[in-house]
């Protein structure tokens, strides 16, 4: 059994719309500290990030709100560190961009793995991306591309290696994203993958790619998952994991990978109906963290 440090990070900057900074909110609203507590872990809940309103902060820095992101992801990390060695920091977001902060505070040296579950890439940089919107950057950022204000939330450079981080799930790739992928040689597992070969294979190449590891951490982007069961997240694209195949994905890093910390972001509640995608990404980590049938 773990001892969970929960922290919330309501934070939209990133994003194209309003509506995911009332994300740990509604995944708290929908018993996520009750779910991992019923498995028997310690549930430390550490309160949100103070996060700035976007209509307080137009200060026309490009890309949008790039500096009080950045504050954010740092004060994260901060909070995380204050953690003890071995607690395991539960991320709820928030716009992925959160993840900058999330990754760098779990980073203690050595090697950390990321599994990236998302829709996405989130691969650009302010010069390639098509939006400008910075939840479409925060894994270009964590392997050393892009503004250096970002990567300074880590103290500069590159904080992962390409061959330490693996994609799941992706549909939707930029062109300059397709480019850095190969320029970078990322293992992406897509959606095309998956209809082949199955989420089980799948999920076993993700870990023996990452078993090399001195820690592991898995971001969930809600909006991996199909928006028939998750409608309410940040860029809906369809064609995305059921809700059998997540659940296995959790149910074999809960049993095959030593996870050592976790974001789950993305959660739209505007965007929901009646807070289903909370409930289901509480399910998930739910999974992630144990629960099991047996
Ligand atoms: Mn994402």
């Amino acid at each position: 059994m773990a001892t969970l440090g929960v922290i919330g990070v309501p934070m939209d900057l990133g994003a194209g719309r309003r509506g995911v900074d009332m994300g740990p909110s509604a995944l708290r609203l929908a018993g996520l500290g009750d779910t991992l507590r019923a498995l028997g872990h310690t549930v430390v809940q550490l309160g949100n990030v103070d996060v700035p309103v976007p209509e307080a902060i137009d200060d026309g820095v490009m890309p949008r709100y790039l500096e009080a992101i950045a504050a954010t992801c740092h004060h994260t990390a901060e909070l995380i560190r204050s953690l003890r060695p071995g607690d395991v920091p539960l991320v709820l977001g928030g716009d992925h961009s959160v993840s900058m902060g999330s990754i760098a505070g779990a980073h203690r040296g050595g090697r950390t793995g990321v599994l990236w579950i998302d829709a996405h890439g989130d691969l650009n940089t302010p010069e390639t991306s098509p939006s400008g919107n910075v939840h479409g950057m925060p894994l270009a950022h964590l392997l050393g591309w892009g503004d250096a204000r970002l990567q300074a939330i880590w103290g500069g450079g590159a904080l992962l290696r390409p061959e330490d981080v693996v994609l799941l799930g992706v549909r939707s790739l930029d062109t300059a994203e397709r480019q850095a992928v190969r320029d970078a040689d990322l293992r992406v597992l897509t959606m095309s993958d998956i209809d082949r070969r199955g989420i089980g294979s799948v999920a076993e190449e993700a870990l023996a790619a990452l078993a090399h590891l001195d820690r592991l951490h898995v971001s969930f982007d809600a909006d991996a998952l199909d928006p028939s069961i998750a409608p309410g997240v940040g860029t809906p694209v369809p064609g995305g994991l059921s809700y059998r195949e997540a659940h296995l994905l959790m149910e074999i890093l809960a049993a095959e990978a030593n996870v050592t910390s976790v974001d789950v972001v993305e959660v739209n509640p505007i965007l929901d109906d009646a807070n289903r995608s909370a409930r289901v990404m509480v399910e998930m980590t739910a999974s992630l963290f144990g629960r099991s049938v047996l």
